[in-house]
């Protein structure tokens, strides 16, 4: 599988960067053959080089327009070398193999960006270099391509260690990035000649044009198959924000899903109310009470079937969409009684891993957040460890706090969220707004456990809970400061427990 080269084919836009290449290429004894500008470049280095109208028996016609796109060319790449038949082909053709490939694409976006005239960009649609990259990474078996400036130090290292081999490795890792070339070389021609609307679009098979996007003077696009994961049995289209609403809060009641009844009230993405109780009735009216005035409009989610005496008292609030794994005939029928009011079954189907967003003139991707604390990696930091209803209050506080906005504080008491500070620009703020939330409801904060989604970096934070009340912290720790908190939380007869886990949410 390794292979010697002796014969390449460049063609490069830009010639920086092609010298030491091409040098070191003679000094192997590679033939080089070469389209116009890079001939002339290579020649003034003092380096033999074939135009490859010599190969072609053909001048570049049309402007440039033509120039490789030739059997003798394109025979040369894609030749299988351990066949027989394309191997006397090429004898019979008199088409010599070609083993590297170099190719530095006409500079399409770059061009789109200088505010060419249309006919400038257009002639910047490469056609024969995007099929040098092509057929040369199709065939990595006994191709290298190289298609990329970026790629030039690599290659070069590789010339250099084995005196022209290249592995099977190699060259498939090569083609790989060719194809990442030439695919993003189309998109960019796909989104000039679309006028960059939904850049997306092409990407997924599913696309559903949305009434408008965040607010209704913005256009707004879902790309994806809904269908997939959802049954819909009522209710008018979701909207854009019902989508966002609808993935906070799938990927909330994940964390609770093999658990006893649990119902949450999500609002702009956060929870506003959750409980878990014996009865999913029970779990519904104690995830109201957390704070009845947000609810109004909310998207409900619950980890059980909807029975009917859950569905009755659901059915006296205003809500968006209520999502569940089943409902009962009765409780259905219920639900149905406001037009509106979208009804959902979530299929028992895996969530995607990975997670998108824009940023800038680009696309932030990253794995999901899938650690949870659940006590195998805890470690308590004060002198008082928590009691076992805490420690479960702590673990129940710190999946909410995972799927709340930073900054944020999540305050729980009997599995039940009391209330949250959520997307705050401090930590402090995070706090006083969750206590100012749980007073307002009526909790009393006497025995309630607080999450963290991040360390504390000053001793304010657990000063302020304990005023309040709070007598259990879990946390990641962390932080230079920490003893300044662990030490607060000792004076106070505090527990605190060490996560070792960060859980940003943005
Ligand atoms: O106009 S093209 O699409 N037609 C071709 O047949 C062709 N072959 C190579 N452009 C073509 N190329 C491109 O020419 C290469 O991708 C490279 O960007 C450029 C190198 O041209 P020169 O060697 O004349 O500077």
């Amino acid at each position: 599988t390794t292979k010697k080269a002796k014969s390449a084919l460049i063609s490069v836009f830009h010639k920086d960067g092609l010298a030491p290449i091409v040098q070191k290429l003679d000094e192997l004894g590679v033939k080089i053959y070469s389209t116009g500008g890079t001939e002339s470049f290579i020649k003034e280095l003092g380096i033999n080089v074939i135009p490859v109208e010599d190969l072609t028996s053909y001048p570049s016609i049309l402007g440039g327009r033509v120039k490789t796109l030739h059997p003798k060319v394109f025979g040369g790449i894609l030749a299988r070398r351990e066949n027989e038949n394309d191997l006397s082909q090429l004898t019979e053709y008199e088409i010599p193999e070609l083993d590297i490939v170099i190719v530095d694409l006409y500079p399409f976006e770059k061009t789109v960006a200088s505010g060419a005239s249309e006919q400038d960009i257009i002639e910047k649609i490469d056609i024969g270099g995007i099929s040098l990259v092509r057929a040369a990474a199709k065939n990595f078996k006994d191709v290298i391509c190289v298609s990329s400036m970026k790629q030039y130090n690599e290659f070069l290292q590789i010339m250099d260690d084995s005196k022209g081999e290249t592995t099977l490795e190699q060259r498939k890792r090569f083609a790989a990035k060719s194809f990442a070339v030439s695919s993003h070389y189309d998109t960019a021609i796909f989104n000039y000649l679309n006028k960059n609307e939904v850049v997306f679009r092409e990407s997924f098979d599913e696309v559903s044009t949305l009434r408008y996007g965040e607010n209704p003077h913005q256009k707004g696009y879902f790309f994806g198959n809904l269908d997939e994961l959802f049954e819909k049995l009522h209710g008018k289209e979701l909207s854009y924000n019902n989508l966002l609403d609808v993935d906070a809060a799938v990927n909330l009641m994940e964390e609770f899903k093999n658990d006893a009844p649990t119902f949450a009230i999500l609002k702009h993405n956060n929870a506003c109310g959750l409980a878990q109780r014996v009865s999913l009735k029970e779990a519904y009216l104690d995830a109201l009470a957390g704070d009845p005035t947000s609810a109004f409009g909310g998207v409900l989610i619950s980890n059980k079937e909807i029975d009917q005496e859950t569905a009755e008292e659901i059915h006296k609030l205003f809500c968006e969409v209520v999502i569940a794994p089943s409902y009962t005939s009765e409780a259905l029928e219920l639900l149905k009684g406001k037009k509106n009011r979208i009804i959902l079954i979530q299929k028992n189907i895996k969530l995607p891993q990975t997670q998108y967003r824009t940023a800038l003139n680009g696309v932030l991707c990253q794995d999901k957040d899938n650690k949870t604390d659940d006590g195998s990696v805890i470690k308590t930091a004060t002198l008082k460890e928590p009691s076992a209803r805490e420690l479960d209050d702590l673990f129940f506080a710190s999946k909410i706090c995972k799927h709340t906005k930073s900054n944020t504080i999540v305050l729980v008491k009997n599995k039940q969220l009391c209330a949250s500070g959520t997307g705050q620009t401090s930590r402090v703020d995070a706090l006083n707004q969750a206590i100012a939330k749980a007073t307002h409801f009526n909790f009393d904060l006497k025995e309630a456990v607080m999450a963290s989604d991040a360390f504390f970096p000053f001793p304010d934070c657990v000063e302020i809970a304990n005023k309040a009340g709070i007598n259990a912290v879990i946390q990641p720790g962390g932080s230079i400061k920490d003893q300044l908190s662990v030490d607060y939380c000792n004076e106070h007869k505090m527990s605190m427990i060490f996560t070792g886990t960060r859980h940003f949410k943005h």
